[in-house]
Formats: C-alpha cells, structure tokens, sequence
C-alpha cells in the first residue's frame, strides 16, 4: 500500500473505539466486570435463542454486537463542541438529533455523533453523547464569569490531535501511520485527569451551583464518563448486578419489556468516588465523582407515528405514577409501562402495516432464487419472495438520558431551568445543524426497498 492511500473514516473509528474501551478497562475496573456480565449474558441468549441470533446474523449485527459502545461527555464552550465535531468527522461520525436536557433540571444540551450509513453502522456503531454546558442558565453572574474565564483558558485538545485534524481536512483523509498517531492523540482529550484546574474552594462555589458545572470546568477536559455495551437482554443483567459487586439504579429506562424490543432501554450504576488533587492541595486530597457504568439494550427504530405513541404512553405511565421513578416506586413504576404500552402493537407484522417502525427489506432464499416477475413490494411479501427486520434504533432518548443524568449527579442536583429548547443556538456552537435522524432511518429503510425491487425487474 503506498504511503499516501487513506484508511477508510470507518476503520479509524472502530480502532478508536478500542483504544477508547481498553482506556475506560484501566481507568474504571468495574467496567472491565460489567462487559464480562454482558458478554455472558448475550452468549447465554443467543444460546437459548436460534431464531434471533439468525435475525442478528441477517442483519449484520452478530458481528458488531460485541464491540458496541457508546461513551459520553459534556463540555464547556462553542470552541470545544465545534472542535469536537471536526475531531469526530474524521472517524466519520456527524452530529445526530438535538436533546435539551433543561426539563430534567440539567443546564446542558446535547447530540449524538455517529455515523450515519448502515454500511458504516455495521463495521462500528460506536457514538458518543455530547452536551453543551449552558453557562447563560446559571443565575450567579459571578460565578459564571469565573467559569467562563476558567474554560477560556484550557485547551482539551493535543497539538499533534489539531494538526491532524487539519491534514485531514486538507487532504481529504489519513494514511496508516496518520490515522495511528490520530487515534493516540484523540484519545488524550477523553482521559480522566485526577488533577483539577481550580482550587478546592472554587470546586466547591461550581459544585454547590450545579454538581454538572463542577463536572464540566474544574478538570483538563471532557473526561469519558461512561461507555456503554449493549445486552440483548436488560432485564437479566438488572437481576445479576447485585451477584457481579455493581449496584444498578432503580428502574430501567425506556420502554416496559417486549416480545419486539423496541427503542431503548437503559440502567445504570452509580458513579464512583475518585480521589482529586485541587490546585492548591499537593496530594489528592479531595474527591469528585465523575465515572459510572450503564448498560442497554436497543430495539426497533420507530417512524415518526411509532415515536409520537411511545411518547404519549410514557408521559402517560409516569403521570400516573405521581412523582420520579425512585427506590420506592420501582414495582409500581414498571407496573404501570406494562399496563399502559399494552396499546403499542408488539407483533412485527402489525408494527409494519401500522406504519409506527422502521424496517429493512431483504430478499428470502425463495426470492434469491426467483427470476424475473412484476408485483408490488406487499405483493412480494405475501408470496414469500421478500421478508423484512426492524431497523435497530440507533439514537438516544431524552427522558432516559435525564434519568441517567440525574442518578449520576444525585437528588441534589435538581433546579429549575424550565423548558429551555435551543437548538438553533447549540448549532450556531457546533458550527453546523445536526442531522434529523428520521431521515437517516426513511433512506435506510428505500435503499433496501429498491435493492429487493431491482431484483425482480426483467433485465432491459
Ligand atoms: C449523558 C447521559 C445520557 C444516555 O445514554 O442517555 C446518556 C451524561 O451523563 O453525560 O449517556
Ligand atoms: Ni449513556
């Protein structure tokens, strides 16, 4: 290969993804516990069930379930996220959905970088949850003055890490020893550093504002805080935490269980103390806790009906539960999903012709081997040419990620930020508008339409 050939945005970002999870290994041990559990648990599904490790296999899921992350981190200014979406595109990974996080009391808004083509998907669906700190939403001027001051003045990213970025804006991409060296620098920006930037007076006027504040400008930079496997079955990891050492949190985010996944659903175990060292301490003296653990499990991608249904049947759950998911109305919580989702249809068939999932049309072996013949895609449905599969959700959900939030940060950490939408301002920070991920899944679903139909069209 000569020196100069790329290496494919997709190949840097599963190499990245990786070097990213044997950083998280060393950095956070219980990590290293929680992919064990889930690597036996999906090895003990797929043993018990046939037919969905063939519909995984189909869909070239098998291969990536195993090495399917998804990290998060929150930084502080425009400069940063803008910076970040160049540092990402170089894996091929784009801003994906806008999620205000304001009505959970959270001063932060977010996007999902991932990649966005399913060919992409399939070699690394690794993305990354990234939040805004919104400094205007803090009332204390002085205080944010002094935040503003102090993120001003850090840099996140390595020299060597700008500079590639840079080469792979001019030159179209990275060669082999570039693509190296860019996911080692990368990877700098994402490192846990025990040593703070402010003193331990300063940490505790960010902490006692909004423990998130402290979090985002009291350290180097947007250290991972958590990066997530996928299981193939929550309910069951939720039920042997306790036996692994990990305590989860109370409910499982998301949808109730289902014969047909659907969405996402996601638990979590609570953030670890770490020790700090504050600018004026010698040792680490002080503490922070920054790092947790989740887990999820992801199903159908819904259309826009399927989404508006989930919405209405979860708002409708959590009013009738009166007060958050906790401790104490766990039972009662996940009661009430069941009884009130019993209205989304949870039969494959029904989610097609009700129009509320996105699904992804191959040819069956009878189809493989038939020849030429007219008919409509219904039609070659009905006469076993073609079969279909839901298009796994691929995005996050903004009343999960509050609740995932808000475990982390602790009762505490609650204010009120009202309802605060701005999605035009994060794009203004980002330097782009984010991609609206209906579409993604709409082309996703007609490319695969138009591959099973040119198979039947008689040759011209
Ligand atoms: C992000 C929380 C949201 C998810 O999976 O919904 C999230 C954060 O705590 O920074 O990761
Ligand atoms: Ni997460």
């Amino acid at each position: 290969m000569p020196a100069t050939a790329f290496i494919r945005p997709d190949a840097i970002r599963a190499q990245f993804s990786r070097a990213m999870s044997e950083m998280y290994k060393q950095e956070v041990p219980l990590y290293g516990a929680l992919l064990a559990l889930v690597a036996n648990t999906n090895e003990a599904v797929l043993a018990e069930q046939p037919a969905l490790r063939q519909a995984l296999e189909r869909g070239a899921e098998l291969e990536r379930l195993g090495a399917e992350r998804h990290g998060a981190i929150r930084v502080g200014t425009a400069q940063e996220l803008a910076t970040l979406a160049r540092l990402f595109a170089v894996m091929g990974m784009a801003p994906v959905g806008y999620y205000d996080l304001t009505p959970a009391g959270v001063p932060v808004h977010s996007t999902a970088f991932r990649a966005v083509h399913e060919a992409s998907l399939a070699v690394s669906p690794f993305r990354v949850f990234t939040s805004l700190l919104r400094l205007e939403l803090i009332g204390n001027a002085e205080l944010r003055e002094t935040a503003a001051g102090i993120l001003a003045a850090r840099q996140i990213f390595t020299e060597p890490a700008l500079a590639l970025i840079a080469q792979h804006e001019q030159a179209g991409g990275l060669n082999e020893s570039e693509a190296e060296a860019f996911v080692r620098e990368a990877l700098e920006t994402f490192r846990w550093h025990p040593r703070a930037t402010v003193s331990a007076a300063q940490y505790q006027a960010l902490h006692d504002q909004h423990r998130l504040i402290a979090d985002v400008v009291a350290f180097k930079g947007p250290h991972i805080n958590h990066l997530t496997p996928r299981t193939l079955d929550i309910d069951r990891i939720q039920q042997g935490m306790p036996a692994a050492g990990i305590t989860p949190k109370a409910v499982i985010e998301g949808p109730p269980p289902r014969r047909q996944p659907i969405l996402l659903r996601q638990t979590s175990f609570k953030a670890l103390q770490e020790k700090v060292a504050f600018s004026d301490q010698t040792g680490a003296e002080g503490s922070h806790t920054a790092r947790f653990g989740e887990i999820e499990q992801r199903g159908a991608a819904l259309t826009p009906a399927g989404r508006a249904l989930y919405d209405r049947l979860l708002d409708t759950s959590r009013e009738a539960l009166a007060g958050v998911p906790s401790e104490g109305n766990a039972a009662e919580y996940m009661r009430l999903l069941g009884e009130h989702f019993s209205e989304f249809p949870d039969d494959l068939a029904q989610l097609r012709q009700q129009n509320l999932a996105w699904f992804r049309y191959f040819l069956t072996e009878q189809g493989e081997a038939a020849g030429p013949r007219a008919g409509t895609l219904d039609e070659l449905i009905g006469a076993g040419l073609v079969g279909y599969a839901p298009i796994v959700y691929e995005d996050f959900l903004p009343v999960s990620a509050a609740g995932i939030f808000q475990s982390n940060l602790g009762e505490g950490a609650q204010s009120d930020y009202g309802q605060n939408a701005n999605q035009a301002q994060f794009e203004a920070a980002l330097g782009r508008p984010v991609i609206d991920e209906m579409g993604l899944y709409e082309a996703t679903q007609q490319r695969s339409i138009e591959h099973c139909l040119a198979r039947f069209k008689a040759p011209a």
